[in-house]
């Protein structure tokens, strides 16, 4: 097959690739527009691969992605690309609504006139909203109620793949997965962030009372589901993703800090985010009764590995953080930032 991966130069994007090459003889085509969060050394070695492609380009580009799904002969596509970043997206709600909605639209438009054979949208735990503590998980019948600009963009996109499927007959599965860590993770999410930060004995900022909850997940498990998802999952359905591993934000940072050899005053309390999610947590049945998928890596060793990921290749991390990144870092964590310790 001819597979064309949307935001490969990310972090799940990335890992998916080197996923498809290591396991599969499909040829893959990189379409990504290397935004901040794109990152082609997250792809180094490949450059010269006899089954890889990369384009620079934009989702939102139609002409571009005609171009490239007919030149190519796109059989698949597995759209990744997004604003990914909660905390931007509460700057600039607009870049969100565009690249994630209006860039899948498009897509979605080119998808159904090449006739594609299937469409893999990478959706999100995010758009069901808010769990209570008590609450089982969410499950693929579950009401949407997205709280953050960055999960209501998400779930426009995921309802317009459901349409384009109802309306134009186009092959589409959508899978909502809950959070990922692991290798080449743009350090501002919580994991790295805080890896890094400790590293550099720099406080570790944690929003709120510090009791969020999420349900993480080790990528390559992710990259596994969508890939079942893509050749064996049913036209038209939604599956949820989870590793059904539970941690509070706090419970995780201290894992850390621990696994660092790091003490835990280093922890330092700022004001919450707005409309932050209390607990995200995924009942992931269908795609493991129907597909036979389960989570390979346990949690203790997949964070171990990955915390002597962000060791052994410092210098990725470091480059990324001494770049134009820092601005972002001053706006949001420093003197009169929206997380300036209270
Ligand atoms: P990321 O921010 O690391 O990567 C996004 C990639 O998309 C970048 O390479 C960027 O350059 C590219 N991109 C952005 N706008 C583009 C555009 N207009 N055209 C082409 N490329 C563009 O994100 P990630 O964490 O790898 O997430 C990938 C996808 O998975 C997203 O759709 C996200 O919503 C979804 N997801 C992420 C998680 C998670 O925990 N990270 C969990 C569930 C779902
Ligand atoms: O500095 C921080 N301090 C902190 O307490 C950061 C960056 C985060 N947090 C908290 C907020 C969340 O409760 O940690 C939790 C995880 O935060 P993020 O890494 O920003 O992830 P989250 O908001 O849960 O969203 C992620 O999971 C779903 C991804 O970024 C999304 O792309 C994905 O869809």
């Amino acid at each position: 097959m001819n597979i064309l991966v949307t935001g490969g130069a990310g972090f799940i994007g990335s890992n998916h690739i080197r996923h498809l090459l290591a396991t599969t003889g499909d040829r893959i085509v990189n379409l990504d527009l290397l935004t901040y969060a794109g990152n082609l050394e997250n792809l180094a070695g490949l450059e010269d691969h006899p089954r890889y492609r990369f384009v620079r380009g934009d989702i939102r580009d139609g002409e571009l992605v005609g171009r490239v799904l007919a030149e190519e002969r796109i059989d698949a596509v597995v759209h990744f690309a997004a604003e990914s970043h909660v905390d931007r997206s509460l700057e600039a709600p607009g870049v969100f609504l565009d690249t994630n909605t209006r860039g899948t639209q498009v897509l979605l438009d080119l998808a159904s006139r090449h006739r594609l054979a299937r469409f893999v949208m990478v959706s999100t735990d995010e758009v069901y909203g808010s769990l209570a503590p008590e609450s089982p998980g969410f499950s693929e019948s579950s009401p949407l109620a997205p709280n953050s600009p960055y999960a209501a963009s998400k779930a426009a996109a995921d309802l317009v793949c459901r349409a384009y499927h109802r309306t134009f007959g186009l092959d589409v599965c959508i899978t909502r997965c809950s959070n990922n860590y692991g290798p080449f993770q743009f350090p501002e999410k919580l994991i790295p962030l805080m890896i890094a930060n400790a590293l550099e004995d720099r406080p570790l900022p944690v929003y709120g009372d510090g009791l969020n909850v999420r349900d993480w997940l080790h990528v390559e498990d992710h990259c596994r589901a969508i890939d079942l998802v893509m050749r064996k999952g049913r036209s038209g359905e939604v599956y949820n993703i989870g590793g059904g591993n539970e941690w509070s934000n706090l419970a995780l940072v201290k894992l850390l800090l621990a696994e660092l050899g790091k003490p835990e005053s280093l922890i330092e309390f700022v004001p919450d985010r707005p409309g932050h999610d209390r607990r995200y947590a995924i009942v992931a049945d269908k795609i493991r009764g129907e597909l036979g998928w389960r989570p390979l890596r346990p949690f203790a060793e997949g964070i171990r590995s990955t915390v002597a990921w962000y060791l052994a290749n410092r210098s990725w991390w470091e480059k990324i953080r001494s770049g134009a990144y820092r601005d972002y870092y001053a706006r949001f964590y420093g003197p009169g930032g929206r997380y300036e310790r209270g």
